[in-house]
This record gives C-alpha cells, structure tokens and sequence, in this order.
C-alpha cells in the first residue's frame, strides 16, 4: 500500500477525518466564492450548520452547467497567483470544464494517484508507458505524477502512433501500460496486424480507466494482452484520475479515497440520498482541494457503494465499476438500457469482435436501437448466411437478457473506427 494509514483507517476514525475536512471547506467555498455562499444563503444553510457528517445533504448541488457558466475561473477559491496548473476537460458541447490546482492540490493529486498505481501492482523497478493523452486531459500528466513519485521509469509516449507504441514497448521492455481500454484494444489488434505477439513482451500490469467499461472487457484485454487489467476512474472536476481505484481482490469494485472526497448515492430525478448498495447517481464532496472544491457535484454516473473490509486489506469505501453515464441511457421501448449491458452481451459471442456501435433511431413515434459489431474475419468470410444467424442470435440474446428488441447488424472486419482515447460508441440518429 503507498498511505497504509488512510487506506487501512477505521470507519470511525475516517468518518471524524472527513467531518473536519467538511467543516473547512464549506467555510473555505462560502467565504471565497459568491456561488456558493448565494447557494448556501438560498437553502438557508451555513457552514456552521455541519455539525455531523449526515449534515452534508443540506448543502446544494452543483453541477456540470454551474461550471460551464463559471467558466473559466469563476468557481476559483484562490486568487490566481496560487495556481500552478490548469486542466480542462474538452467537453462535447459548449464551453469546457476547468481544474485548477494550487500547488498542494497537485501534491495531493499525486498522492491519490500513487496509491492507485500502488494498488494496482506497479513499483519503482517498472518500466511504464504513458499512453494516455498528454495535455489538457488529465489523464496524462495524472498518470505520469503518479509514477513519478512512485519512482518508475516514465516513457511518456501520449496516445496515438500505434505501432510506435509496439514498437517502443519491445524496445524498452516495457512492463505497464496507462491507457483508455479502448485504446489497449487497438494497440493489442494492431500488434496482431504487424506480426508481434503482444503476450510474449515483458508487460505485466495495464491501468486503464477515462470511459466505461464491463467486467468482460477488462478479462477481454487481459486474455488478448497477457497482463492483468486494473483501473482507475476520476473526473478532471474533482482532480482527474485518482478518485477511486481497483485492488487486488479484483471484485469489480473500486476503492474511493474517501480521506479526498466524500461519496453520495443519490436518486437522480428526486435527488434523494439512497443508502449503501442502492444503484443510483454518485455525487462527490472536494474535501481537502483548495482551489476549486466542488460541493455535491453530481457526476451523472451510475453506480452503487459498499463499506466493507476488502480482502485486499484496504477499508476504504468501495463503488461498484461504474455502469455508464446517466447521459448514455437509452431509453428503448420503455426500458433503461446502458451500452455496457450490450457490450457484455456481445463480448460473450465467439463471432464478433469487441469493436461496436449502438445507434438510436425514430421508429413513428418511438425510438429503436440498432448494434452494429464487427464480424471476425473468419466469420465474415464464411458469408451472409453465416452473418445473418449470428445476427439473430445476439438478438435473442438481448432479448432475453436486457428484454428489448434491437436490429443488430455484423459489419465488415475494421470498419468501426478504432480509439486512440475515449471511444465514442452510441450514435443518436435521431437529431441528424
Ligand atoms: O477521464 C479522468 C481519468 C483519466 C480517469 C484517466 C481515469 C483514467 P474526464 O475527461 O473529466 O476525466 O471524464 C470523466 O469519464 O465522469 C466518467 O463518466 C468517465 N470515467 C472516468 N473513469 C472511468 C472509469 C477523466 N474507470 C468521466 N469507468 C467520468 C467508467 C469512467 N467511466
């Protein structure tokens, strides 16, 4: 472990931790940042009034559009010459996010992240190669700080220039790989391509992490790649990567470093605090980052949380790996449907390869979804007839499992675009 006295500290004790970080916050925002104090002052609720960690609830929200209105540095604590970094998350629409550090946000940032990269199995004798994008996205330099002061030796090659990446990976002897899973998908595909066998080099360990992802995909990229798949998840609003992270126990849960943020689950259309193990909206607390600490910021992505002693040692909270973002669901026929329960689904079928898109059209006056996947090669060979009973029984499958009909289409081998980041898989036809 990187911080065994965080990562292993009792409830209690925790618990005591977070309520004082709480109090410092909400004093620290309410004084610095008139958003928040008019919000505060609209519910009528004062820093003073968190006497208790179940107090946070009577804070406001923020969220994703209270950022963009502020943009850039209107939700900022600090006066600028405090900062020593800025990120932004590119954002598809409309104006980006910022992430504003000062200089004991960055050291904290690295902290998370070394303990992330420490539970994941990396070390100081690790050769690690940073593909992740290097600039704005936090992933990059994220991933980079946290090696850094774990010791590794760093091959910052950013995402892109695939086999170059193979290339240098035989070269250096590369051990871990920081990517997106998609990514790792492109460079294992394109390894095979090029005659290299991706299992046989000396790389052990991936951490991937920036988009979603099934427990089938993670086993997916291990079996292609040889390595063991761990993961990290985190939002460039609350610091980037580091919010949460795999362990060895490998459950499909994730550890937050809750001593940083606190973690609600909340119903996202009453906006109701759900207890422990309800599936619903996770919120984030900031509780130690000075220059913009986010209150209650809902994140839009869906999960559920679990307070138990981990086998891995570690008594951190624990979130289930994220099911998708509330944006991302579809709602077809009347049923919620995310694309992750498509993607386990097609990733159990021997015929297809994990390379899909989902696409919603209008159907009169309904919504109809439609999955196009990537037939193997041998597969797609074999012929229509062949494409057209594969076809089917993913159709069944859906059926059965998710209880919706869809059209699902085999397309030719490497004609969905390949990611070289966060992969863009569901297409809404409905507003072309
Ligand atoms: O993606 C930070 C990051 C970089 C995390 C590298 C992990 C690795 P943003 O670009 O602001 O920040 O996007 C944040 O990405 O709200 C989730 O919807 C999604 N996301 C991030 N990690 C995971 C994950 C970075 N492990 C948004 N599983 C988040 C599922 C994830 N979704």
């Amino acid at each position: 472990m990187w911080d065994e006295k965080f990562e292993t500290m009792s409830t209690d004790q925790m618990q005591a931790f977070q309520l004082a970080k709480l109090k410092e916050t909400a004093a620290w925002v309410y004084e610095r940042v008139p958003f928040y104090k008019k919000k505060f002052d609209e519910l009528g609720v004062e820093p003073g009034d968190i006497k208790a960690l179940q107090d946070l609830g009577k804070l406001p929200f923020t969220v994703k559009t209270d950022l963009r209105d502020n943009y850039p540095f209107g939700l900022c604590a600090v006066p600028m010459s405090q900062l020593v970094r800025i990120h932004a998350s590119s954002g598809t629409t409309g104006k980006p996010i910022t992430g504003p550090y000062t200089a004991e946000d960055l050291d904290q940032w690295t902290e998370c992240m070394a303990r992330n990269l420490t539970a994941a199995g990396v070390t100081p004798t690790d050769i690690v190669q940073n593909a992740y994008g290097m600039g704005l996205f936090t992933g990059g330099l994220g991933f980079h700080q946290g090696a850094s002061r774990i010791g590794c030796a760093i091959v910052p090659t950013g995402s892109g220039m695939t086999e170059r990446q193979i290339t240098l990976m035989q070269d250096f002897a590369t051990t871990v790989l920081f990517s997106t899973p998609s990514y790792a998908l492109t460079i294992a595909e394109k390894a095979s391509e090029i005659g290299v066998d991706i299992r046989k080099l000396p790389m052990r360990v991936g951490v991937f992490g920036a988009e979603p992802w099934t427990e089938e995909m993670r086993r997916e990229i291990e079996d292609r790649m040889g390595i063991k798949a761990m993961e990290a998840y985190g939002l460039t609003e609350l610091m980037g990567p580091g919010v949460s992270f795999s362990c060895p126990a490998q459950d499909g849960y994730l550890h937050i470093n809750e001593d940083h943020v606190l973690a609600e689950i909340i119903d996202p259309v009453t906006e109701e605090v759900l207890p422990l193990g309800a599936k619903g909206e996770l919120v984030f607390t900031a509780i130690q980052r000075r220059a913009m600490p986010v209150i209650r910021y809902r994140t839009r992505d869906i999960t559920e949380l679990k307070r138990e002693k981990c086998s891995c040692g570690r008594t951190l909270l624990k979130m289930k790996k994220v099911f998708g973002r509330s944006d991302d669901m579809l709602i077809i026929s009347g049923v919620n449907v995310f694309p992750s329960q498509v993607e386990s689904i097609l990733l159990e079928v021997a015929e297809v390869e994990p390379q899909y898109v989902l696409i919603i059209r209008k159907k009169g006056y309904l919504d109809a979804l439609s999955v196009d996947v990537e037939a193997k090669p041998e597969v797609y060979d074999l012929g229509e007839e062949k494409l057209h009973e594969v076809e089917k029984k993913i159709e069944g499958r859906i059926r059965g499992v998710i209880g919706i009909g869809v059209k699902v289409r085999c397309v030719p081998p490497k004609s969905i675009e390949r990611s070289e980041g966060k992969a863009k898989r569901v297409f809404d036809a409905r507003k072309l």
